[in-house]
């Protein structure tokens, strides 16, 4: 089978960030990159052609936890797979379950045969292994899978981010046996990614990049972090981490983070991103913009008529006031959500594309260094 290719487009002399393309079955990504997050299968109260025409994203996530306990695998591959489930043509990636299970269910019991835990959504119980997760992943059918692995909490004490780190690798060689011995089930090629470990400490991030850039897989990824560690730190890991991947393959660093994250990060080498938080807290109000953080609910937006971000690039964004944005969201009509969902995914697409074009141009570190000032703020 053909391997997922990237072609490195630019390297940024002022910054170790890049400008890439991944090329997929289901289409190219352009990167820097962020990718919506589509837990169940729906980039939640966006339809189809406003994620496509509108947000116009490369590559969207969904999740191997959520979509194994509802609707299930039997229902996955009667469906055809996540793409034809869901009408969607572009590149999916899943991530394994190794974080879902120990964010979400209650009772989970971490061996290193796998993990058991208890269903959030009715008390089951159920057991993750390796192998199982990268089963249920070739169902779902995602061009991007993600490896099985423990994510651990912040803190974690220096013996038990050792150990679990060790497990991880343990866990991936399994990953790979399996995965290389199963064909894809839909006719299309999927391309595993394994994911650096090791907390907060220098040392062990280096040692788990250099065993992660050793498997050898298309693509890599860094977990364990945002995790609740100061920003400071989760720079500092990713420093280390991006130093010792491989520079042809794609960096994704998941689960970050705000648009400052984002472009911190990117100017460290990472060249995917995902994260609820454009979603999550669009749903609570709170809208990102190149002036800063807002948060439409409040009182003081009760009058204010103007263009709910006038240097937003969305059409919602000139098309809705402030004033009846935070009304929607004062009666609880779905459409405040809606509006809020739209305008923060196409500020973060808007944001990583500005990037790329910056990187591409070679000035990306002082417009960088002028964004980050400018969005550290609260309107
Ligand atoms: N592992 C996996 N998924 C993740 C993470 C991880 O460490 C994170 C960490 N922020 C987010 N999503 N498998």
């Amino acid at each position: 089978m053909p391997r997922m290719k990237f072609d490195l487009l630019h390297n940024d002399p002022n910054s170790q960030a890049r400008a890439g393309v991944v090329h997929t079955d289901h289409g190219a990504i352009e990167t820097p990159i962020f990718m919506p997050v589509g837990t169940l299968a729906t980039v939640k109260g966006l339809h189809q052609n406003e994620l496509k025409d509108v947000v116009n994203p490369d590559i969207i996530l969904a999740n191997t936890y959520h979509l194994y306990l509802r609707p299930g695998t039997e229902i996955l591959e009667k469906a055809g797979g996540v793409h034809k489930f869901m009408n969607w043509d572009r590149p999916v990636l899943t991530d394994s379950g190794g974080y879902q299970v120990y964010s979400l269910s209650a009772n989970r019991k971490i061996k290193e045969a796998g993990v058991k835990f208890k269903s959030h959504i009715d008390g089951s119980y159920h057991f993750f292994t390796p192998e199982s997760a990268m089963d249920i992943q070739r169902t779902i059918g995602a061009d991007i899978i993600m490896a099985f692995d423990e994510c651990t909490p912040y803190p974690c004490d220096y013996n038990y981010a050792r150990r679990s780190m060790h497990m991880t690798h343990r866990w991936l060689k399994r990953c790979i046996d399996h995965f290389h011995n199963t064909p894809s089930k839909y006719g299309y090629n999927q391309t595993l990614f394994p994911i650096v470990q090791g907390s907060t400490y220098k040392d062990l991030r280096a040692q788990s990049a250099e065993f992660i850039a050793n498997a050898d897989q298309p693509g890599n990824a860094i977990g364990g972090l945002s995790v609740g560690e100061p920003a400071e730190e989760m720079y500092a890991m990713t420093e280390v981490v991006t130093a010792i991947l491989p520079k042809d393959k794609p960096r994704y660093l998941m689960g970050v983070g705000t648009p400052i994250n984002l472009l911190e990060n990117v100017a460290l080498g990472v060249d995917m991103f995902d994260c609820v938080m454009p979603t999550r807290n669009a749903r609570n109000g709170m809208i990102f913009t190149v002036n800063g953080t807002m948060n439409v609910k409040n009182k003081k937006w009760a009058d204010d008529f103007s263009p709910l971000d006038e240097h937003g690039t969305a059409w919602v964004d000139q098309y809705y006031s402030k004033a009846y944005v935070r009304h929607l969201f004062t009666v609880n009509e779905m459409l405040g959500k809606q509006i809020c969902t739209l305008h923060n995914l196409t500020f973060y697409l808007w944001l990583m594309r500005e990037a790329r074009k910056h990187i591409l141009a070679g000035d990306f570190r002082t417009w960088k260094d002028k964004m980050v000032k400018q969005m550290d703020n609260r309107l």
